[in-house]
C-alpha cells in the first residue's frame, strides 16, 4: 500500500504530495515551510491529512476522486506552475553568510528515461559543472540538453534567467515559471548554483510527474496507465557538484580533477560550518501545480 512518502528513483530528493493533493491544499495562505529544517514527512502528512478531511473518507494517495480534480489526470500533456523556495539565508546559515546570496539561473530539460542529466553518485558533466561552478546554464543547455532534443529523449529546454533570492526572517525566496510535460517526456530535470558557492546547488533528476504509485520503476512501461500529479512539492538538498574542494559559500577555490562524483554538503548548526555528508539536507522546495 502507497504512503504517498516516495523517493524519486534517483535519489536526488523526496516526493512529498500526490494526485489528490491540489484541491485538498487550499488555494489560501501559504502552509510550505519556513525554515531550512523542512521536515518533508510532515509536511507529505499534513496534506494526506487535510485531504482526507475534506473528502470525509479514507483514501490512498495515489487514489483518483474526479470530483475534487481540477484537471483531467489522463491527458497526453499536462503544463505546471513550478514555484521554487529558497530557504537558504542568514537565519539557518549563519557562516560567511553572503550580502548577494540567491539562487542562479535555472536550468535542464523535459525528457524520458532514455536520458540523465546529471545523478548522485556519478561525476559532473561539463555543464552541469559550469552550472554549479559558475551559476552559468549555457554548456549544459546548448553541448547536452540541445543533442538530447535532436535525439528524441528531451522534448524541451528548461531556461530560466532569473536569480531566486534568499530566505529573509524565514520567509523563502520565490521564483515561478512554466513547463510543459507530456506522456513520452514526463521527467524533469533542473538544477541552479547556490550562489555565491564553490561547486553546490539545488535540484531536481528525473522527476517524474506522472504519479507512479506503486509501480514505480517501470514508468515508460506503464506510463499510460498513470495519472498527472496535480500537485508535487519536493524538497531538494543542498548538493556538491565535485569539483571544487572549498567548504564555504564564496566563489571559486582550488579544482578537484578529475572532479568527485556529485554528493552532499550541509550546514551543520552544532560546528557553525559546511561539511560534506552523506544526509541531504533540504535548502530548497520545487512546488509543481497543474494549471493546464
Ligand atoms: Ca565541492
Amino acid at each position: 500500500m502507497s504512503t504517498g512518502i516516495s523517493g524519486t528513483g534517483k535519489g536526488s530528493a523526496l516526493i512529498v504530495a500526490t494526485a489528490i493533493g491540489l484541491t485538498a491544499c487550499g488555494s489560501g495562505s501559504d502552509s510550505g515551510p519556513e525554515t531550512a529544517a523542512f521536515d518533508e514527512t510532515l509536511s507529505a502528512q499534513a496534506l494526506l491529512d487535510s485531504s482526507v478531511e475534506s473528502q470525509n473518507q479514507p483514501v490512498t494517495p495515489s487514489t483518483i476522486i474526479g470530483a475534487d480534480l481540477l484537471f483531467e489526470p489522463m491527458t497526453d500533456a499536462a503544463t505546471y506552475l513550478v514555484t521554487v523556495r529558497n530557504f537558504w539565508g542568514m537565519d539557518d546559515f549563519p557562516q560567511a553568510f553572503p550580502d548577494n546570496a540567491h539562487l542562479s539561473l535555472f536550468g535542464g530539460a523535459v525528457h524520458n528515461a532514455s536520458i540523465s542529466f546529471w545523478e548522485i553518485g556519478e561525476p559532473p558533466s561539463r555543464g552541469i559543472e559550469d552550472m554549479a561552478e559558475a551559476g552559468l546554464i549555457d554548456i549544459l543547455l546548448s553541448d547536452e540538453v540541445t543533442p538530447a532534443i535532436e535525439q528524441g529523449t528531451a522534448s524541451s529546454f528548461i531556461e530560466v534567467r532569473q536569480f531566486t533570492d534568499p530566505a529573509v526572517a524565514g520567509e523563502p525566496g520565490e521564483l515561478q515559471f512554466e513547463i510543459t510535460v507530456t506522456r513520452s517526456h514526463p521527467l524533469v530535470s533542473m538544477t541552479s548554483m547556490l550562489g555565491p558557492s564553490p561547486d553546490w546547488f539545488v535540484g531536481v533528476s528525473g522527476l517524474s510527474l506522472l504519479d507512479d504509485g506503486d509501480t514505480a520503476g517501470v514508468q515508460g512501461l506503464a506510463a499510460t496507465l498513470h495519472p498527472w500529479f496535480e500537485r508535487l512539492v519536493v524538497g531538494s538538498p543542498l548538493h556538491d557538484g565535485g569539483s571544487k574542494s572549498d567548504i564555504t559559500p564564496v566563489m571559486g577555490g582550488p579544482d578537484i580533477i578529475p572532479p568527485d562524483p556529485i554528493g552532499f554538503v550541509a550546514y551543520n548548526e552544532a560546528a557553525g560550518v559546511y561539511l560534506p555528508t552523506d544526509v541531504p539536507q533540504i535548502v530548497a522546495e520545487f512546488d509543481f501545480q497543474r494549471i493546464r
